[in-house]
């Protein structure tokens, strides 16, 4: 088998990026470890940045999204029994984000790439890449049992936190950045109708609770948690009554509850590899970063890491050039940082870190009336939360 370019993983960066390349003319392969029901029904993220809702709709896989998602022009910040909107549309000049699920996401990249005869190998084991400082590199995989072998120009290693790709980087070449959390989310489905028409971040003592949506049916919540529970330490009265505490209003508000039919809990870490290049291998998405998901930007990271690819791999096909390949890791890490330095910044400012710090709650308390009371502290949140400008 050949191609030009051979991708590994097809999360939102290896078919983001398929799609990209396709539209420019580049050859690709897509090879997944997972099955396609799979991976169309892993849930995960829900907010899209501007950017990347237009980024969909420029690559023609935007019309169900922009149908069935639901626009958002602010969020809430809710402490002290109150809550607080931030007027993201007024605070950017009309920037807004929409929340669509990431598996709505997936499907719609599937199904795009699969009438258009690209090609997604599902379900392939024992993936490993071969001279990838070469410019013969090469990706062995196992399909259907028997052993195949991928030849390219270049790879795309967008296999996730856990794949292949980072660790073939050999370790003295790569240095990691890391951060863990004392604490990770539980997050729930619920057939409810929607508590706001916003998202809610909310800030209290017993910990963070994050009210967000699917559609006017499926409600998507999240509370803070100790990252070592057990689900079954979670029974669903205990989730209602935190989430009632944590979001309590002086004014009445209501939880809407309903039945919870999806539960999980994840872990909370940021990390970030330099550089996200080694030979022909690029590195994109959560292969080479993660954030805490206070800031929902991972998905968005990955959405602009490939964008950076996409379009250094098509001047290099188009003109020969590699100036702009050489310069990916520089310029994707640019933003990688911006977005690790909200995703941190958000979430220190909205969790429990420790069960005796009360000078902790008061620094908190006094960035959250900052935050809410100036306009520029304001300006600064929406400005990060909707996504900066590309370039
Ligand atoms: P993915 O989605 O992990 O996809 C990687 C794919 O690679 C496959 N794979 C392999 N394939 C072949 N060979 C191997 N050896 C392989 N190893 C792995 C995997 O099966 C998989 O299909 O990475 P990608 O594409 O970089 O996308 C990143 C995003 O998925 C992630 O950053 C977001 O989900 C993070 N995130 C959020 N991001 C946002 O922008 N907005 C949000 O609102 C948001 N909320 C969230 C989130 C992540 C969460 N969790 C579960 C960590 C909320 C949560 C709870
Ligand atoms: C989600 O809807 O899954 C979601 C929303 C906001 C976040 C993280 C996740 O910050």
């Amino acid at each position: 088998m050949r191609t030009q370019v051979g991708i590994v993983g097809a999360g939102p960066a290896g078919l983001l990026l398929a799609r990209l390349l396709e539209r420019a003319g580049v050859d690709a392969v897509v090879l997944e470890s997972r099955g396609r029901e799979e991976i169309e029904a892993t849930i995960r993220a829900g907010v899209l940045e501007q950017g990347t809702v237009d980024m969909l709709n420029e690559c023609g896989v935007g019309t169900r999204m922009m149908r069935e998602g639901a626009l958002h022009r602010g969020i809430e910040l809710r402490f002290g029994g109150q809550g607080h909107r931030i007027d993201l549309a007024g605070l950017t000049g009309g920037r807004a984000i929409m929340v669509y699920a990431q598996h709505e996401v997936i499907k719609d990249l599937v199904a795009a790439r699969l009438e258009s005869g690209g090609k997604i190998h599902f379900g392939v084991e024992g993936v490993s890449l071969q001279d990838v400082d070469t410019r013969t590199p090469s990706i062995h995989f196992r399909k259907d049992g028997a052993g195949e072998r991928l030849e390219c120009d270049f790879v795309a290693g967008c296999d996730g936190f856990h794949g292949v790709s980072r660790p073939t980087v050999p370790s003295r070449l790569r240095r990691e950045f890391a951060r863990s959390y004392p604490f990770g989310w539980l997050g729930i489905l619920v057939e409810a109708p929607p508590s706001s028409d916003e998202l809610i971040y909310a800030w209290h003592e017993r910990g963070f609770a994050l009210v967000s949506t699917r559609s006017p049916q499926i409600q998507r919540l999240y509370l803070q948690c100790d990252p070592q529970d057990a689900l079954d330490e979670w029974p669903d009265e205990r989730i209602w009554t935190e989430l009632r505490a944590r979001l309590a209003t002086t004014d009445g508000w209501k939880l809407k509850e309903g039945r919870i039919f999806q539960k999980g809990i994840v872990a909370m870490r940021s990390f970030v590899v330099e550089p996200m290049q080694h030979g022909r291998l690029f590195l994109a998405g959560d292969a080479a970063h993660i954030v805490p998901p206070t800031g929902a930007k991972g998905l968005n990271l990955a959405a602009a890491d490939v964008r950076v690819l996409a379009s250094a791999l098509a001047a290099f096909y188009r003109s020969g050039d590699e100036a702009r390949l050489a310069a990916y890791s520089a310029t994707a890490l640019r933003r990688v940082w911006r977005a690790e330095h909200f995703s941190w910044w958000m979430t220190s400012m909205l969790h429990r870190f420790h069960d005796d710090d009360a000078f902790s709650l008061r620094l908190q308390r006094a960035q959250l009336e900052y935050v809410v009371g100036s306009k520029a502290a304001a300006t600064s949140l929406a400005e990060n939360y909707v996504g900066l400008p590309w370039d």
